[in-house]
């Protein structure tokens, strides 16, 4: 069974990997996941100085996912780029970046310019949970600036973190502006912002800032997150690809990302509740998936999502 992929010159030995801010902040964490069945791994998404992030509680599971106001808490840029210098790179890492200002993520991208570090770049531009800071990603004009100074300079392998949309004239305007840059992937998608879940027994919020408001994640955002995958991977060019994140709990759910067109699959909430171990079990069950459908490399269903038409011809 053939699970390899290939994204921004590299080679995955499978599709599965974190999604940023799950089990990825301290080195503790980031050797688990390094050296857990991982394709790949994602750092916390970073900015030039260690943030404390807000206040706790501040990230909880709920029915069908998670709730998070994280509040963007790290260890600053320089700790993740030691990392990725340390790691023995036997599989690709990439580094997530968030700055809080355009300035600040220029300067972050410059530094690891310089240094010619070895990672691959995702770009948050979809962060939900910093009071008073919209996402970029829901600014187009905005987000065409950021990456117009982006790759007035940038030469290293990036791609962006995307907001989930919910608006066909929202997909292709975004789109129409990301065709204009040479990305090598896109990830769809971040939490869906600003959920809000109350505990029935006391009426209260769960998490403690912003009144309770969070980035939603797990099985509750499965069906935008594929939806998202699947409207970028028919409108972006084809040297752009996509990273599927949020939902997966099963080898079917990524089976089903790749089938919408993902290139790799990241996993969030249900690394948070299942630990490092999550990732051998999806790979097993999605080449169970493979095998009962027939299938024995990647390339023969990905992106091949079948329309309702096409199933029922003389309807
Ligand atoms: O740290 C966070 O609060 C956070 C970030 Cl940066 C993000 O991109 N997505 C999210 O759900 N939480």
């Amino acid at each position: 069974m053939n699970c390899t992929a290939q994204l921004a010159g590299k080679k995955f030995n499978h599709v599965i990997m974190n999604a940023s801010g799950a089990h990825c902040m301290t080195a503790e964490q980031l050797y688990e996941i390094y050296h857990a069945d991982t394709a790949a791994i994602v750092t916390k998404s970073c900015t030039l100085q260690p943030r404390q992030g807000n206040p706790e509680p501040r990230y909880t599971e709920i029915p069908l996912g998670s709730l998070n106001s994280m509040g963007l808490p790290n260890l600053g840029l320089h700790f993740y780029q030691n990392f990725v210098q340390e790691a023995q790179q036997d599989k690709p890492i990439f580094i997530s970046l968030a700055g809080l200002s355009l300035e600040e993520n220029l300067e972050m991208l410059q530094q690891l310019n310089q240094h010619s570090t070895t990672a691959i770049i995702e770009l948050n531009l979809s962060c939900p949970n910093l009071p008073g800071k919209p996402q970029t990603g829901y600014d187009f004009q905005r987000t065409q600036q950021v990456l117009e100074q982006v790759f007035s300079f940038n030469k290293l392998p990036l791609g962006v973190k995307l907001p989930p949309y919910f608006d066909i004239i929202h997909f292709e305007q975004m789109a129409a502006i990301l065709n204009q840059y040479p990305l090598q992937f896109v990830t769809c998608i971040n939490s869906i912002g600003n959920a809000l879940h109350i505990d029935p027994a006391t009426d209260t919020t769960v998490i403690r800032p912003k009144n309770g408001f969070g980035g939603l994640g797990g099985q509750y955002i499965k069906p935008t997150a594929l939806a998202n995958v699947h409207q970028f991977y028919r409108l972006l060019n084809p040297s752009i690809q996509v990273i599927g994140c949020g939902g997966a709990t099963t080898g079917l759910d990524i089976y089903q990302h790749l089938l919408c067109g993902a290139s790799l699959v990241q996993i969030g909430t249900q690394l948070m509740i299942e630990g490092p171990g999550v990732f051998t079990r999806l790979l097993q069950e999605l080449q169970e998936v493979m095998q009962e459908k027939g299938y024995t490399s990647i390339d023969q269903f990905r992106g091949k999502l079948k329309y309702w038409e096409q199933q029922n011809p003389t309807t």
